[in-house]
């Protein structure tokens, strides 16, 4: 697949000129973001004596790379993932494009202001990727440009919005982190194609500078992986020193300089790098020749004349670059982190802020006037007209689409509802099973189900067959680039699973990385607004390893990306698999992760519910992400007609309680079968007993704080749970369990004042069958019965 061509070479008429501009176009970025910081930390009141904060020196590092990609490379339908910590080099970019307002650019990081770092649900549809947590926004890059080839290549692309490339510009120690190296081995798999990532390269990171020779390191890894490197390390006033007679010995006396001492001269300056450079280079007399005419400040600017902050060698490198063709390409850009500031290479650098003496003397060297501070083009020796024009005359200034860069896609038809799979008279199943054979049944593509079925795109890390996936796999195929035979079948070797390959397929097989899972959750799930196709994607994956990929689900959730995250098996229920694979937590992290709505069903008439429920609701403008946690215990399925509404709002009563009832029993998932025997017998004792189907503690009191919160608005909306409990009396006890942290149902008390018994789980588990694990843990049916005892005799 291939992008659009891209802008002029460097040597057509009027590219000496276009380079001026970009020169004062850089150095204005290197004002806005540091005056942006000033704002916020110097000039807006500070009511709280907290420190603002922010990253005077990671902008700095980066305005020529960004400079270079935004007015010279970037073309509509490139996406782009900009490193944290130059939040405000990218405001100030959209500002130089009318793309932001100057009233915005001075509420960085206050309350409804701009962001720290860049954020797509709060700073708007010019933020194509949210960054943050270091590493995540660089893999997402990449894994975009799979859903974008994903998308394209089964033609739901909307006419007009031609593929883009994607581009990450990424801090030199996002590369510490392992979900990097998880992303570059999965891309490899899927031969990923069009996606740059360009490192500053400033050899800094919070606390310190990095290890010498890392690089060489790093460099291999990204070939190893079939990635092209190209290292832009000096600029053309250094390559023009080395061609000088023994500037060769500059060059290897830079390239051996250890990356602490060259960052310690950068904050010294001038007089220190002759000294340096005298000391060990002073008695060859090519060197003198060209340190001795210098300056000071010229010889700190020689010294420091990196390739990442040298526009016209960044522009040469991505060009020559975008002609080789797509294959993905690390572009290492040598950098010095706060360049042209007062702290440039001082290791303590990464959260520096200019004092105001120091913004002072910036300010004059910048040659802005008190009072024009944010005046586009204040202090550039360009005419502002021959500014404007080439601003407007960018490849990327122009539109993608009149409505901006956040596309839309419309909803797809969700049948109005899912059939719960047949099972025979007695015979058990589980929702994991139930799950596998909807889906299956969805795969067939059916009448009302055709839409559906195409916009599925579903994706495990190597638990397709385990998770139930299976059947869906076989009816829809395995996603790929390049058509690939299923080499069992074609030797007609026996097995259940249809493995081919092809640019068809909608299924996305993945390797044992969870942080690569929610990373391509979050592309599926943000293709309607970034390519333009809405794709409804599933992933699954054992619960206990959402922890694994936790901090990248987040991620996708924060950015507001749609996806039903299926996780199975679950808690102690997977019995002799023991504990490193029973999850506890997961009903916690479901409550209290935003823009996920989770839910547990017991049964596979709730579960029929809640999958329709997902497709819908993650297609709702206020909709969100869902998450369902399955098992795979056997449960007998009742004959019911369920109330679809209250198995979404989290729970429904199997018997109701009479009223003033002194005791209920509630269960969620798969302990079901535990909680209605105890109830059977508590109902010999106590025939006003209610017993309650949980279906998503999440749900009931997200909508509970919700309806709490309403009320300071002049609004009360009874709750959900509120309603569910008014029955029982005040004083009733509600014995609650699950296969999970029992603090998921505890707060239930606090609804009507009503007495919860909360039954869980709170210790690791252990290998064992499911009886001996439920007397263990206390959660068979004689622990809920005596929980129940206790609970009306107390
Ligand atoms: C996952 C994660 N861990 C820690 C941090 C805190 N943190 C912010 S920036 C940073 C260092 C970044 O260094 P680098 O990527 O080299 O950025 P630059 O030098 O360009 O500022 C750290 C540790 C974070 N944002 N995310
Ligand atoms: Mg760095």
């Amino acid at each position: 697949m291939t992008v659009q061509g891209r802008g002029q070479r460097l040597d057509t008429p009027g590219e000496a000129r276009r380079v001026e501009i970009l020169h004062a176009l850089e150095r204005k970025l290197l004002w806005l973001s540091a005056w942006m910081i000033h704002t916020a930390n110097h000039i807006r009141p500070n009511r709280d004596g907290l420190k603002v904060g922010g990253h005077q020196a990671s902008c700095a590092s980066s305005v020529s790379i960004l400079a270079a990609l935004y007015f010279g490379m970037l073309r509509p339908a490139d996406r782009v993932a900009v490193k944290p910590h130059a939040g405000p080099v990218f405001h100030a970019i959209n500002y130089l494009l009318g793309r932001q307002k100057r009233e915005k650019l001075e509420t960085l990081r206050q309350f409804g202001g701009i962001q720290p770092y860049p954020s797509r649900v709060k700073d708007g549809g010019e933020v194509d990727f949210s960054t943050g947590s270091v590493g995540l926004g660089v893999a997402l890059a990449s894994f975009g440009s799979l859903v974008q080839d994903y998308v394209h290549l089964h033609n739901l692309a909307p006419e007009g919005i031609p593929p883009g490339r994607h581009v990450a510009v990424v801090g030199d120690a996002e590369l510490d982190e392992g979900n990097i190296y998880e992303a570059l081995l999965e891309g490899w798999k899927h031969d990923i194609r069009n996606v740059w990532w360009v490192v500053d390269y400033n050899r800094q990171s919070l606390d310190s500078v990095v290890p010498d020779r890392l690089f060489g390191r790093i460099e291999g890894l990204f070939r190893d992986m079939g990635w092209n490197v190209v290292t832009i390390k000096y600029g053309r006033k250094l390559e023009a020193a080395f061609a000088r007679p023994d500037g060769e010995h500059l060059r290897r006396w830079i390239d051996d300089c250890p990356n602490s001492l060259y960052a310690a001269l950068t904050f010294q300056g001038g007089a220190a790098w002759r000294s340096a450079l005298l000391a060990e280079l002073g008695r060859i007399e090519g060197i003198r020749a060209i340190i001795d005419p210098l300056t000071d400040d010229e010889l700190a600017a020689l010294m420091t004349n990196l390739g990442g902050h040298d526009i016209e060698t960044l522009m040469e490198a991505f060009r020559t670059q975008d002609a080789e063709g797509d294959q993905p390409t690390c572009f290492i850009a040598y950098t010095v982190k706060g360049m042209g500031l007062p702290f440039a290479g001082h290791k303590d650098n990464h959260s520096g802020l200019m004092t105001k003496e120091q913004m002072g003397s910036f300010r004059e060297l910048m040659a802005i006037r008190p009072g024009h501070e944010w005046d586009l083009f204040e202090g550039l020796d360009i005419p502002e007209a021959e500014l404007r024009d080439f601003l407007a005359s960018v490849p990327f200034a122009e539109p993608l689409t009149a409505a901006g860069r956040s596309l839309v896609s419309p909803a797809i038809h969700v049948p109005a509802t899912f059939a719960a799979p047949k099972v025979g008279e007695g015979r058990k199943q589980s929702t994991q099973a139930a799950f596998g054979d909807i889906l299956a049944e969805i795969g067939r593509g059916r009448d009302e189900f055709a839409d559906l079925a195409k916009r599925i795109v579903t994706t495990s890390p190597d638990v397709t067959v385990s998770t139930n996936l299976g059947p869906w796999v076989n009816r829809r195929g395995i996603f790929d680039r390049h058509k690939k035979n299923d080499v069992f079948r074609d030797a007609k070797l026996a097995s259940a699973q249809r493995w081919g390959m092809s640019p068809e397929g909608q299924h996305v097989e993945l390797g044992i990385a969870e942080q690569n899972l929610f990373l391509i959750l979050a592309g599926l799930g943000l293709a309607d607004r970034l390519y333009g196709a809405r794709l409804l994607p599933i992933g699954t994956v054992y619960d206990p390893f959402v922890n694994r990929g936790l901090d990248a689900l987040i991620y996708a959730c924060y950015q507001d990306a749609r996806f039903l995250l299926v996780s199975t098996p679950s808690g102690l229920t997977l019995a002799p698999e023991g504990g490193q694979h029973q999850s506890v937590n997961t009903p916690l992290i479901g409550m209290a992760a935003d823009r996920l709505a989770a839910f547990e069903p017991a049964h596979a008439d709730e579960l029929a519910i809640l999958l329709r429920h997902a497709f819908d609701h993650m297609q709702k403008p206020d909709g969100s992400a869902v998450w369902l946690r399955l098992s795979t215990r056997g449960l007998l399925q009742p004959e019911r007609t369920l109330d679809p509404a209250a198995v979404i709002a989290g729970a429904h009563w199997v018997v109701p309680p009479a009223a003033g009832a002194r005791i209920a029993v509630a269960y969620q998932g798969a302990l079901a079968p535990e909680a209605m025997a105890a109830f059977e017998e508590l109902r010999s004792e106590e025939p006003t007993a209610g017993l309650l189907a949980i279906t998503s503690p999440d749900r009931l009191h997200a909508e509970w704080l919700a309806s709490r919160r309403a009320v300071r608005g002049g609004v009360r909306q009874v709750s959900h749970i509120e309603r569910i409990l008014a029955p029982l009396a005040p004083g009733a006890a509600l014995v609650t369990v699950l296969d999970g942290h029992p603090a998921a149902h505890a707060w239930m008390g606090a609804v009507r004042g009503q007495r919860v018994v909360p039954l869980g789980v709170d210790r690791f588990g252990q290998a064992g069958d499911i009886p001996d694990l439920y007397r263990e843990y206390g959660l068979d049916s004689d622990a809920i019965l005596d929980a129940c005892a206790e609970a009306l005799l107390g």
